[in-house]
């Protein structure tokens, strides 16, 4: 492709903002935004603590690279044949040794507390106000809301909603500030059920149910989309989360029991080797 200065000028201008604005400054809640390069913006507590997480990592990685480079710019100035024709023979220097390694096991510590904290916040399902089962299959997933009046809805790909490629027929809806658990299994072949905003993305696996929680702490449509190659339309199974209050989710399950009462295809209880 031939561009024109002009056309290259604009293109360099718009990614220079898109650098300087963080890619996300105009972008949608929950949703990826075009130049986008930085994490969804968070709307659960574990997504705050992974994008607190991240921070902290990207801070150390950053400081230690710039070290090194600091170090490999001194020995290649200071130390070359040229410069420094009679090297020293220096072989031991306790100072130094003690602390090249105990600076880089208190890095690891510093790094292992909030790693190991954050690992059992993801893990530890707090007690849930409901569950959503959701069901990967070849090519779009199934809700089933077994403690609202047990309906199963299938969710799938709505070619002509925005945004493109995520938008579904049927929105999984579930109420704010309230914790959710996620159960997944897979009806075919392994799935995986991944919310960026909500900071979870968990295997939805044939004969086996998978758990997860998130608690959505603002209301909104939020995407994700299935994270494990699964066949030929494994780009087409979006995710997409509505989250709203206790009454719009009242009268949504309301109207929900309703609608998808006598689905056909509804295989709440016949999902491949997951007994209710
Ligand atoms: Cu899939």
């Amino acid at each position: 492709m031939k561009m024109s200065k002009g056309q290259l000028g604009a293109c360099l201008l718009g990614t220079a903002v898109a650098l300087v604005s963080g890619g996300s400054a105009f972008a949608e809640l929950g949703q990826p935004a075009p130049w986008e390069f930085r994490l969804q913006e968070a709307a659960t507590p574990v997504m705050e603590n992974i994008t607190w997480f991240h921070g902290l990592l990207l801070t150390i990685i950053t400081v230690i690279t710039l070290f090194v480079l600091a170090l490999l710019v001194t020995v290649v100035i200071k130390f070359n044949a040229r410069a420094n024709p009679v090297p020293s023979r220096t072989t031991h220097n306790t100072l130094l040794e003690v602390a090249w390694t105990l600076i880089p096991v208190l890095i690891l510590v510093t790094i292992a507390v909030p790693s190991f904290r954050l690992l059992f916040l993801e893990l530890d399902v707090p007690k849930a106000d409901l569950t959503v089962k959701a069901t990967g299959k070849q090519w779009y997933w199934s809700y089933a809301y077994p403690d609202n009046g047990k309906f199963e809805f299938d969710s799938l790909l709505a070619q002509d909603k925005q945004p493109r490629l995520l938008g579904v027929d049927n929105e999984m809806v579930v109420p704010v500030n309230k914790v959710v658990r996620v159960q997944t299994t897979g009806a075919d072949v392994i799935h995986s059920f991944a919310v960026p905003a909500f900071g979870i993305k968990i295997d939805a696996i044939p004969g086996r149910l998978n758990e997860t929680w998130f608690k959505a702490t603002k209301v909104g449509m939020y995407y994700g989309q299935c994270s494990e190659l699964c066949g030929k339309d494994h780009a087409f199974m979006p995710i997409a989360v509505r989250v709203v209050s206790d009454q719009e989710f009242a009268a949504w399950v309301e109207d929900a029991k309703k609608k998808f009462a006598s689905a056909p295809g509804s295989t709440y209880a016949s999902a491949a080797g997951v007994s209710q």
